[in-house]
């Protein structure tokens, strides 16, 4: 029987998408930008089936946002019931945009099993229907998802500048808090949320630039500032989202200790405890030292900038 294998890694938003408009089609509330990881990957089979079954790192799954998500897309194409295995060679659900690559790799998979023909850009625009920041890891390097298609645009690719990122992972738990209800719950809830929408674009500007220019002290101040402003949302949240672990806080610290002593490094966090820092590659070496030494890490990854998603050999 066919068998279509995809592989897809996860983004780290260096300008965070963290609220969604009130509308149709899962379209955040503003303009997000990425860097597509390499290492850590999502990797996806699909096969027809006489029923869809999910298997996720070998055990199966019964995963609303997978279902709901297939059932859109058959309003639309013409799609069989299918068994999909996905393996993350990462933790899933904790922080490490595993929503990202899966939903990413599951539409590669999907658009070539079934031959949908669609381009990136339909791609893009269906992982986003999955998870926002999926539509992201559709292409590899730098992304940007804005309006008005909110299909993801490549800024550069990662030759264009060679940046590194040493994820410290400081869990293997699950979150308590999804991001979908995170955010919904921070929307509904934080008197902050309407400066972080009326900010977001400004922000967007200055990270898309920098990258441009390769200006890493602008772009380190730009996206550390975005991340912290979007935990402010997230703390402030009713009631409060803290995603925040004392070793979280530690590798904070360590990233600025580094950073103070000349290293090009800055931080960022996501909806989890997990902190990935950001860096020139001279510095990569001593920041991973650093993060592995810091007290609650309990592992730490070196990824360069990724590809996009993509078929592969099943
Ligand atoms: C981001 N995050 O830009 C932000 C930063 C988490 C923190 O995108 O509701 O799983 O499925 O569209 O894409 C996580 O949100 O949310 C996320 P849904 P998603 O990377």
């Amino acid at each position: 029987m066919a068998v279509t294998t995809a592989v897809a890694h996860p983004n780290v938003a260096l300008v965070k998408y963290w609220g969604k408009q009130d509308k149709a089609g899962n379209l955040p509330a503003t303009p997000n930008l990425s860097i597509t990881l390499s290492t850590l990957s999502t990797q996806t089979s699909v096969r027809e089936s006489a029923h869809d079954q999910l298997v996720l790192n070998d055990h199966e799954q019964q995963d609303l946002k997978v279902a709901a998500w297939l059932r859109q897309l058959r309003e639309s194409y013409d799609i069989p019931p299918l068994h999909i295995e996905t393996n993350n060679n990462f933790p899933t659900g904790a922080g490490l945009a595993s929503s990202a690559s899966g939903f990413a790799a599951l539409i590669t998979a999907i658009n070539e099993h079934c031959a949908l023909g669609h381009n990136p850009a339909l791609c893009s625009d269906l992982a986003r229907r999955g998870s926002a920041s999926a539509a992201r890891s559709i292409y590899g390097g730098f992304v940007a998802l804005v309006p008005p298609q909110w299909q993801a645009q490549k800024l550069a690719p990662a030759e264009h500048w060679p940046l590194r990122v040493v994820v410290a992972v400081t869990s293997h738990l699950p979150k308590a808090v999804g991001s979908t209800e995170g955010m919904q719950r921070s929307r509904d809830t934080s008197a902050y949320y309407p400066a972080w929408v009326s900010g977001s674009g400004q922000d967007f500007e200055a990270a898309a630039s920098a990258i441009e220019a390769r200006n890493f002290q602008r772009l380190a101040e730009v996206s550390e500032l975005n991340c912290l402003k979007m935990h402010s949302l997230m703390l402030t949240s009713v009631p409060t989202l803290s995603y925040w672990t004392p070793a979280t806080l530690a590798c904070m610290e360590t990233v600025r200790e580094l950073r103070r002593q000349g290293e090009g490094v800055f931080f960022s966090i996501d909806a989890g405890p997990q902190v990935k820092a950001i860096c020139l590659p001279e510095s990569q070496l001593q920041v991973a030292e650093q993060l592995r030494e810091t007290p609650g890490v309990v592992e730490v990854i070196s990824c360069e900038l990724g590809e996009g998603a993509r078929i592969v050999p099943s």
